[in-house]
């Protein structure tokens, strides 16, 4: 059968909605990308990006000049729109954690004008469980001659900051649709570009898996952290318990760090809270244990610091995991900017990712931090620190709490 190209509209042009308009755009389909920020817009317009992710450069250029990519301020019509947009949190009746589906609100009303019978409205954002339901619902309130005509469908993104374009074609793409007929639209869509294996189910349980993914993640760090602060407390050395028992044939334990930072993992599971309190009593448990980390971390280093006047605090990596220059929601600036305020020495942060002027603080190179530091507090495991001759930090104090040190 031949294939369908198609005109699809991304709504948002972010690490999720750029990635999908520009492989669609590269296997023929005709793109528009949608974004509320201009700058965005005229950058990718550009065939440059706003983002970092390795070789997205390559294939925004390559979409943009095939000519089947534009990005834009306002939608069009089109066959198939998706919707890529950030589902952050908002309090409600006392809840700082609850979901705020503004971004997809907005985002569905300003296709709803655009849309014909028969289109397809794809939900990727991750989302609570029945949002791929209120994006149905509020189509038809705003175009009542579409009730039972429009495809919606949930095909949550999975793809891992860094590793991006390689699981958008080679991961398993779940397809939750509200209706068959809008599985099998979106199944021969992602067909065009996923190598992986298409699983078909509805809307629901597509919602749901994606936050199962996401929280099983966060659950089995806080283990490890957890483990982290035990084998603290008994003198033991995590790593090496968790390689020891990682040797049996059915344990996988993850490694401990200083937090659980990124816009995925410490937020997904609380959508999971939100809807059953009452029965997400080790979900909640695993976030609170993975947030409480940073003040450990803190603590443990004022606990060091006091044996020294005036100490230099070596700080190495900010950003929220290794080999990549994202700071966003990122424990390790938040350990080291409180390090800052609280004035128990002079704080040199490093972090060889990351550009100098996106740091609110100096930043200082690695020789030198190694050099004039009497406490090395090692934060993020990039590469450039495993090299790191133990015996030229033999005689500080390491505070190691990714174990790259050892
Ligand atoms: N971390 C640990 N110990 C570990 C693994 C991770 O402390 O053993 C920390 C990292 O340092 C980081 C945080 O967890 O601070 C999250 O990092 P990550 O690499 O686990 O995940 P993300 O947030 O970059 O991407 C996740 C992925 N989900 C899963 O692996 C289940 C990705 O596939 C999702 O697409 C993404 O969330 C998302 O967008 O939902």
């Amino acid at each position: 059968m031949a294939r369908e190209l198609q005109k699809i509209i991304v709504m948002g042009l972010g690490y999720i909605g750029l990635p999908t308009a520009s492989m669609l755009a590269t296997k023929g389909h005709q793109v528009l990308g949608v974004d509320v920020n201009a700058q965005a817009v005229d950058i990718i317009n550009s065939g440059r990006i706003h983002i970092v992710e390795p070789d997205l450069d390559i294939l925004v250029k390559s979409a943009v000049n095939s000519g089947n990519l534009k990005a834009s301020l306002t939608t069009e019509e089109g066959d198939t729109f998706i919707l890529a947009v950030p589902t952050p949190f908002k309090e409600v009746d006392g809840n700082p954690k609850a979901p705020d589906l503004a971004y997809i609100e907005t985002a569905t009303r300003a296709i709803a004008p655009y849309l014909r019978e028969d289109n397809l409205v794809i939900l990727e954002s991750t989302s609570p469980v029945g949002t791929t339901e209120r994006v149905q619902e509020i189509i038809v309130a705003m175009r009542p001659e579409l009730a039972g005509k429009i495809h919606t469908a949930h095909c949550p993104e999975r793809v891992l900051p860094g590793q991006i374009l390689r699981e958008l074609v080679d991961n398993d793409r779940i397809i939750g649709g509200t209706t068959k007929a809008a599985v099998a639209k979106a199944k021969a869509l992602y067909k065009t570009f996923c190598n992986g294996a298409i699983l078909e189910t509805d809307s629901r349980t597509a919602e749901m898996s994606k936050l199962v993914e996401n929280s099983f993640r966060d659950v089995n760090i806080a283990f490890a952290n957890e483990l982290s602060v035990i084998c603290d407390h008994l003198g033991i050395n995590v790593w090496e318990a968790i390689a020891l028992a990682n040797r049996h044939p059915r344990v996988n334990i993850l490694q401990p760090g200083p937090g659980v930072g990124g816009h995925c993992i410490a937020v997904d599971p609380w959508f999971i809270v939100a809807s059953a309190p009452a029965q997400s009593r080790l979900i909640r448990t695993a976030r609170e244990v993975n947030d409480a980390k940073p003040d450990w971390v803190i603590a443990k280093v004022k606990a060091k610091a006091a044996r020294f006047h005036e100490p230099v605090i070596g700080c190495l990596g900010l950003s929220f995991k290794a080999n990549i220059d994202d700071l966003r929601e990122s424990p390790s600036m938040d350990i080291v900017h409180h390090l800052h305020q609280s004035g128990i020495g002079k704080i040199m942060a490093c972090d060889p990712n990351v550009r100098k002027e996106k740091a609110p603080f100096a930043l200082y190179d690695l020789k030198t931090v190694i050099k004039e530091a009497d406490i090395l507090l090692l934060l993020v495991d990039h590469e450039e620190f495993k090299d790191i001759d133990p015996q030229v930090i033999k005689d500080k104090v390491v505070i190691d709490t990714k174990g790259v040190l050892r």
